[in-house]
């Protein structure tokens, strides 16, 4: 089923906002019963929380498969709201935190957050390109598709035709990568999309690899930024509970980083957290990734080690 969705906001330049909301999954209130929010208004943040967000006006009772796609007009629909929802705390000059859950939101995330900033930029933190389409994916899990429907190489299936192709293979760039299919890797080809894999990370080190991916986006840090991080781009020895955890992943320290270096550019306007799932694992695996979760949030929205 699809997830929680939380959304902070930001009323500039001072105090600081923000506003949380959530879905059918767990992990996301995890976060906020952890204490997110206070530690966010430690930070200066005036936090506004709308609660945790189970959908259940959006539950559909018959979903079939869309070929092989999972609850396609129940993720459609969680999807759609959850643009709504970032999109007008984005106008309130607010910005929007999204806990998830799964990674598909961000088809909703990054929606809403272009329906106000047409011109952001998108940094996607996770071990997966989550850009199969209909005819690419293996699983039919759509948290593997939702950059396809973004860029719009993903346009035949009715049931998505709210989501609006409004993001360029240009303001997109990839961090974490080391589970790609073999689809995925044509379209990133094709489609000339910048992608620093895991690869990258050990051969130029965390903070040039921010660099090189900030130059492709946003040359002159100037352009709004969303940030996506997916939970499972961190070592599963870090992050052990989540949906699809693959070995050779980001240290504490370079996910981390990766957050401190996009808020020092004053250019972050809406945040994702996804795919923290506390149904797999065992309690100490729930606590440590709920702990991390929310110190990739704080470092995200200004947290400094000085
Ligand atoms: N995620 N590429 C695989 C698929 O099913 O399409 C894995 C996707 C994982 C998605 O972690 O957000
Ligand atoms: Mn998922
Ligand atoms: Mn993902
Ligand atoms: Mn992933």
């Amino acid at each position: 089923s699809t997830s929680t969705e939380s959304s902070v906001s930001k009323f500039l330049p001072n105090p600081k906002t923000v506003a949380p909301k959530a879905g059918v999954d767990k992990g996301p209130i995890h976060l906020v019963e952890a204490g997110l929010p206070e530690q966010l208004r430690q930070l200066g943040w005036n936090v506004v929380f709308d609660g945790h967000h189970l959908f259940e006006e959006i539950s559909i009772q018959d979903d079939p498969p869309i070929g092989i796609l999972k609850n396609p007009r129940q993720v459609s629909k969680v999807c759609e709201a959850v643009a709504k929802t970032v999109g007008s705390h984005a106008k309130n000059g607010q910005l929007p935190l999204t806990l998830g859950g799964d990674h598909s939101l961000a088809m909703g995330t990054i929606s809403g957050t272009l329906s106000q900033y047409p011109n952001a930029c998108v940094i996607w933190i996770d071990a997966h390109a989550d850009i199969n389409t209909a005819s690419t994916t293996d699983s039919g899990n759509i948290h593997g598709m939702p950059v396809s429907f973004l860029l719009g190489l993903e346009s035949t299936i009715p049931e998505f035709a709210w989501v609006k192709p409004k993001l360029t293979a240009d303001r997109l760039v990839y961090i974490g990568l080391r589970d790609i299919d073999a689809g995925e890797k044509r379209i990133l080809k094709e489609n000339n999309i910048k992608a620093f894999s895991m690869h990258e990370v050990d051969k130029y080190g965390i903070g040039k690899v921010v660099e090189m991916a900030l130059d492709h986006v946003n040359p002159k840090r100037e352009l709004p930024i969303h940030l996506s991080f997916d939970v499972d781009a961190l070592d599963p020895s870090v992050a052990p509970s989540t949906g699809t955890p693959v070995r050779g992943g980001l240290t504490f320290r370079e996910g981390h980083y990766i957050c401190e270096a996009i808020y020092e550019t004053g250019c972050l306007v809406s945040l994702d957290l996804m795919e923290v799932n506390p149904s797999l694992a065992d309690a100490d695996a729930v606590k440590q990734t709920v702990a991390v979760g929310c110190s990739l949030v704080r470092a995200a929205l200004g947290e400094t080690l000085l």
